[in-house]
């Protein structure tokens, strides 16, 4: 946490590949001190290691090294010790593990088998990456999050990475997040936030998760910062992810307004996209001012772009 007055606090409520790029527009910025809170309802063990695929993620696109097709996993990686894992039949090897990957995963295992906390490990890796801001698991605490499909009850990423995000979901399950307690770090950083973004993550199965953790929900709507929310989807089509099939399957209401009331009480701003055309009644009827700007971060510039209208529209909110 810096102490110089004349930079902005910003925390970036992240989940995946959405929140890796939103955090990755406001990174080295002298005038802007980061805090990014990172979802672990994704995370899961696979061969006796705990993967953490949103941590992972933000971590490895903040530090330059992120594999630029996929958005996760680190780039060029190969996977000679998943061809081994695959010749000998062990389970899970659906996940393509890379060799560089497996190193993170064996160093973060060790430390926590040693009695660290997740955020004790990520912020030492994040520092041995190079990465300028302060990475935090929302919990230290395991609490994966669930599908719940017509085919049962699945682990997250058995239905997102085994089954491709077929099988259609009847509820997103996150009761473990209920009981896991937002760790001391994340309290203090929204307390102490001038402004907070809440990413273009999916609003179920990543910031979903993040806000039935413990009392995050009730930090988010009692803190003094500038609470601005950016839309996933851009002309009702999702960036990246399963989010469209997901809202259809849950009859949910395909639109960024149905996206913006999951966030009611917890945001003075929602951010759409240019070429949306809003109703005019949603704008009359909501506690929270409607802008648009341009949201596609197909680039490490457009991320920027964004974040400096977001810093803009902070400052006026
Ligand atoms: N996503 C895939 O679609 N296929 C994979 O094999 C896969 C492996 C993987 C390994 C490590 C990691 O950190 C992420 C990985 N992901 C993979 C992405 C991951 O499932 C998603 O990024 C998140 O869980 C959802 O945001």
């Amino acid at each position: 946490m810096s102490v110089d007055p004349k930079q902005i606090k910003v925390v970036v409520i992240a989940g995946g590949v959405g929140g890796a790029r939103m955090a990755l527009g406001f990174l080295n910025r002298p005038e802007v001190d980061m805090t990014v809170v990172v979802n672990v309802g994704d995370d899961d063990w696979f061969h006796g290691l705990r993967v953490c695929p949103d941590l992972d993620t933000v971590l490895y696109t903040l530090a330059g090294v992120v594999n630029p097709k996929h958005g996760w996993g680190v780039d060029g990686d190969t996977t000679r010790s998943l061809s081994v894992l695959q010749k000998l039949e062990a389970p899970d090897t659906w996940m393509t593990l890379g060799d560089a990957d497996l190193g993170l995963h064996i160093y973060r295992s060790t430390a926590l088998r040693a009695g660290g906390s997740l955020t004790e490990v990520m912020s030492l890796v994040a520092q041995k990456f190079g990465v300028k801001a302060t990475l935090l698991p929302v919990t230290d605490e395991e609490c994966p999050t669930l599908i719940k499909t017509t085919s049962g009850l699945l682990r997250f990423q058995e239905w997102f990475v085994r089954d491709r995000g077929q099988p259609a979901v009847k509820a997103v399950v996150t009761d473990s997040a209920k009981h896991a307690h937002v760790t001391a770090g994340v309290q203090s950083a929204i307390r102490e936030a001038d402004v907070i973004v809440i990413a273009p993550s999916n609003p179920f199965l990543s910031i979903g998760p993040m806000l039935s953790v413990g009392n995050f929900r009730a930090l988010l709507s009692e803190c003094s910062a500038k609470r601005v929310a950016v839309s996933p989807l851009i002309g009702g089509k999702a960036v990246k992810g399963p989010l469209v099939k997901l809202l259809q399957d849950l009859e949910e209401p395909v639109s960024s307004e149905a996206i913006a009331a999951r966030y009611e009480g917890l945001i003075d701003a929602f951010v759409i996209d240019a070429d949306e055309e809003p109703e005019d009644d949603w704008r009359a009827g909501v506690p929270y001012q409607i802008v648009q700007m341009p949201t596609l971060m197909s680039d490490a510039d457009k991320s920027r772009e964004l974040a400096t209208r977001i810093c803009s529209l902070a400052e006026g909110l």
